[in-house]
């Protein structure tokens, strides 16, 4: 606790947690947002709306806190009530007929109590169930008036506040985090134009080409429906059925196969739009886009015998990593990167810009970068704003506009549709975590659960009693790009559509030896698990269309001959593919070095307690989260008699739940923790995962008790397992926090 509480729980605007006087975070203590004024920021928050009035907000603020203030609750010297706001007298004990008599049926506190209990759990969304979100903002860097006139975009400096949900896709509400996945990313942004909803994933391709194909996808991928089984995985036959017979999926399960689909954080994942979108200006222009979020953390992943481990471990490893990075004031901010292209150029490309299942290089459009998003807050309430949040396809502002993208297409339909059971009828826009910061005048009136109070006998339009209000927007207001179109009504998908391995291909030639044996890896753990031997030999198949060296490793791993390719359903030639570094996930290192990374500090008693403390002190200081492991809670004290409390145990902090770890000096601390099979345990799976080891003097020990290969002063071979006596401290831990802010040392994997 000392890393992270040294830095304060922050949270501006949540007064109900930290009291009135958090609304104003103290100075230095934070990282709000600076005070525009102050800083000659050209930041320009202007605002208009009824609900928040004119001009700019208070430094610092989020234009979507004051209306989440009309629904916050804070019990803080309340009375209990019922939901009448009667006061409760007696909340352990239903009212009998005599103490030992039956419960009385006119019990109106215990019915109410118990009737709406029974009516907590509202569905599940059918695939991103599982999720996490935070507030937070966007900021514009720069004007971009000749491209879009959508607001986000007006001017430099700009902000427009958000709310940012992740996800894994296949599991329930309480699967765990760290499973192989694709995972969500969903952007609400609360533009004074109207909310925009950029639903994305952490892959910038998708399964299918067209939304006819989503329900038998999602059928084939999750549980299976006659047991029930697996949860949260794509190792089993139905889903690799599907997509072995579903040649255009094989770019994406490349993705799918990759470390991008057990990410080591919400924090350190891309994020894409997928679709290509259009970009309109006020002059009516438009051109295409495609949307990319690069973390400023950098791309890291889990490997995937950690990844197996965490889900026991914890759970909830990346919904915790992302709390407590925005509790400590550690924002996370991802750069929003633009691919504008025109019609004339999509033309000119060698696969087809509709298909959801190509990317656009970025060797052949380069990202524009046009702006962060910095997340700043944590939900106050998990189910009224991560739960209840309703992302659409189909929210869009002025400036932003479809493309024809048949998945896309689909999905305008599907998101807002799904709402409507999922939160209970057609007034979900009313939930204040949906609720947009621009107003909302239309002649839509009733239905379930309606907030609105609509005033007057005016519910039509046109109308001439109510004065013509409201009013048509024309020109302002929302207009469809005017695209031509003149074709037949036909079902079937566009000629390019039919290339279905150039790009898979091309994902795989731009991998590093290191991510494309883990690819090799994953395909045969997932095909292990498949029972059936003729799906294994057509994902075979299919990859042989791929790459001779991944078709091998996989029909190896599988004890199989590589069976003949299967068909393929164009043979046109594919000029512009040369491998694209920027597909690798070593690409994106990041730019917050040791920030946040959890370093464990193995203490017993014995150990050199004034080293650990100064190896602890260091690594706070450059913002990492040490901590003190230990075989049990308490004291430890170390050879110099210094006192050291040990934080957690090996039991509850397992080894994959940090980054690196420090093994002390102490010949006697070093005994002990050499006859404890868990900090043997602890170091061994470190030194497995690719993780920073710095060993302090005599607990060189401890590796050779755990059969890991000797550290050295400089890392030597291995540059993350860093030895160092008293002297050379300083020089070790330099090393070690280059190594760390590196993240893993994949040199050393071995399986
Ligand atoms: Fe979807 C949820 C992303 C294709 C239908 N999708 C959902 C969420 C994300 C995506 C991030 C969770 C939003 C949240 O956090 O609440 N989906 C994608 C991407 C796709 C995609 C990037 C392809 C490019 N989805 C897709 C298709 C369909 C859907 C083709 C249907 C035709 N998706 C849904 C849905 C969900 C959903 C059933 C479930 C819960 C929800 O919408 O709100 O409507």
């Amino acid at each position: 606790s000392q890393g992270l509480a040294a830095a304060m729980p922050f949270n501006p605007n949540k007064a109900g947690e930290y009291g009135d006087a958090a609304r104003t975070p103290a100075q230095g203590a934070t990282h709000a947002p600076a005070d525009p004024a102050a800083t000659g920021s050209t930041s320009t928050e202007t605002i208009a709306s009824a609900k928040l009035g004119k001009g700019q907000p208070a430094p610092g603020g989020n234009p979507t806190t004051d209306p989440l203030d009309r629904v916050r609750v804070d019990a803080a010297g309340q009375r209990l009530t019922t939901n009448q706001g009667v006061p409760v007298a007696d909340n352990q004990h239903s009212l009998k007929i005599g103490l030992r008599g039956p419960t009385a049926m006119e019990d109106f506190i215990l019915r109410e109590k118990l009737t709406h209990f029974d009516h907590e759990r509202i569905p599940e969304r059918v695939v991103h169930a599982r999720g996490s979100a935070a507030h937070g903002y966007f900021e514009c860097y720069r004007e971009l008036g000749a491209l879009t006139r959508a607001a986000p975009f007006a001017q430099a400096g700009k902000r427009t506040p958000l709310f940012t949900r992740f996800s894994t896709v296949a599991g329930e509400r309480g699967s765990a985090d760290t499973v192989r996945d694709v995972r969500g990313f969903a952007v609400k942004f609360y533009t004074e134009e109207g909310n925009w909803d950029l639903v994305g994933n952490n892959i910038p391709v998708f399964f299918i080409q067209d939304a006819m194909k989503f329900p038998d996808l999602v059928h084939a991928v999750k549980t299976e429906p006659h047991h029930g089984m697996p949860q949260a995985s794509s190792a089993h036959d139905t889903f690799w059925d599907f997509v072995s017979l579903m040649p255009e999926s094989t770019h994406m399960l490349l993705w799918q196969m990759s470390d991008r689909a057990i990410p080591r954080s919400y924090r350190t994942m891309q994020g894409f739009g997928v679709h290509t979108f259009r970009l309109v200006n006020a002059a009516g222009e438009s051109q295409f886009c495609k949307f990319h979020w690069t973390p400023m953390q950098g791309t890291h992943s889990l490997v995937w015998d950690e990844a197996a481990k965490l889900t026991g471990a914890d759970a909830d490893f990346h919904r915790r990593d992302l709390w407590e990075a925005i509790e400590a004031g550690q924002f996370p901010e991802w750069e929003l990167g633009l691919q504008v292209f025109s019609e004339e150029q999509a033309a000119s490309f060698a696969f087809d810009v509709l298909d959801p299942t190509k990317l656009v290089p970025e060797e052949l459009v380069p990202l524009l970068p046009v702006g962060k998003m910095v997340l700043n807050r944590n939900p106050d309430n998990f189910f009224a704003e991560t739960e209840q949040v309703a992302f659409c396809t189909a929210h869009i502002v002025p400036g932003i506009d479809f493309s024809n993208d048949p998945l896309l297409q689909g999905r305008i339909h599907s998101y807002l549709d799904t709402q409507i059971s999922r939160l209970g009828g057609a007034n979900f826009h009313e939930i204040p975590i949906n609720s947009p910061i621009a107003p909302v005048q239309n002649n839509q009136r009733d239905g379930m659960h309606r907030q609105a109070l609509n005033r007057g006998r005016v519910n039509y339009e046109p109308n001439s009693l109510g004065g013509g209000c409201p009013f048509q927007a024309g020109a302002a207001g929302f207009t469809s790009f005017p695209e031509r179109v003149a074709e037949d009504k036909v079902r079937g998908s566009a000629e390019l559509f039919a290339d279905h391995y150039s790009q898979a291909r091309l994902f795989y030639e731009s991998q590093s030896a290191v991510e494309q044996n883990h690819i090799a890896a994953a395909f045969r753990f997932e095909l292990t698990r498949v029972q059936t031997p003729a799906v294994r030999a057509r994902v075979v198949a299919a990859l042989a269309n791929v790459h001779p060296v991944l078709a091998g490793a996989v029909a190896a791993g599988l004890g199989i001959e590589i069976p003949p390719p299967l068909p393929l359903a164009t043979d046109r030639p594919m000029p512009e593919y040369a491998p694209s570094p920027a597909l690798s996930l070593f690409s994106r290192p990041g730019q917050t070095g040791i920030r946040t990374r959890k370093v464990a500090l193995l203490v017993a008693d014995g150990v050199d307690g004034a080293m650990v403390r100064e190896v602890y002190a260091a690594l706070l200081a450059d913002g990492a989260v040490p901590r003190l492991v230990g075989a049990r809670l308490g004291r430890v004290e170390g050879v110099d008699g210094s006192e050291l409390d040990v934080e957690i145990t090996f039991e509850a902090g397992a080894s994959v739940l940090y980054d690196a770890v420090v093994v002390p000096d102490g010949e006697f601390g070093v005994a002990a923790l050499g006859r404890d099979a868990d900090a043997l345990d602890f170091v061994r799976q470190q030194y497995r995962h690719c993780k920073p080891i710095l060993v302090l003097g005599a607990g060189a020990g401890l590796l050779h008790e755990a059969g890991v290969p000797p550290a050295l002063p400089d890392g030597g071979a291995d540059p993350s397992l860093i030895g160092a006596h008293g002297e050379d401290l300083a020089q070790a831990l330099a090393a070690f926090k280059e190594a760390l802010s590196r993240h893993r040392s994949f040199g050393r994997e071995t399986d």
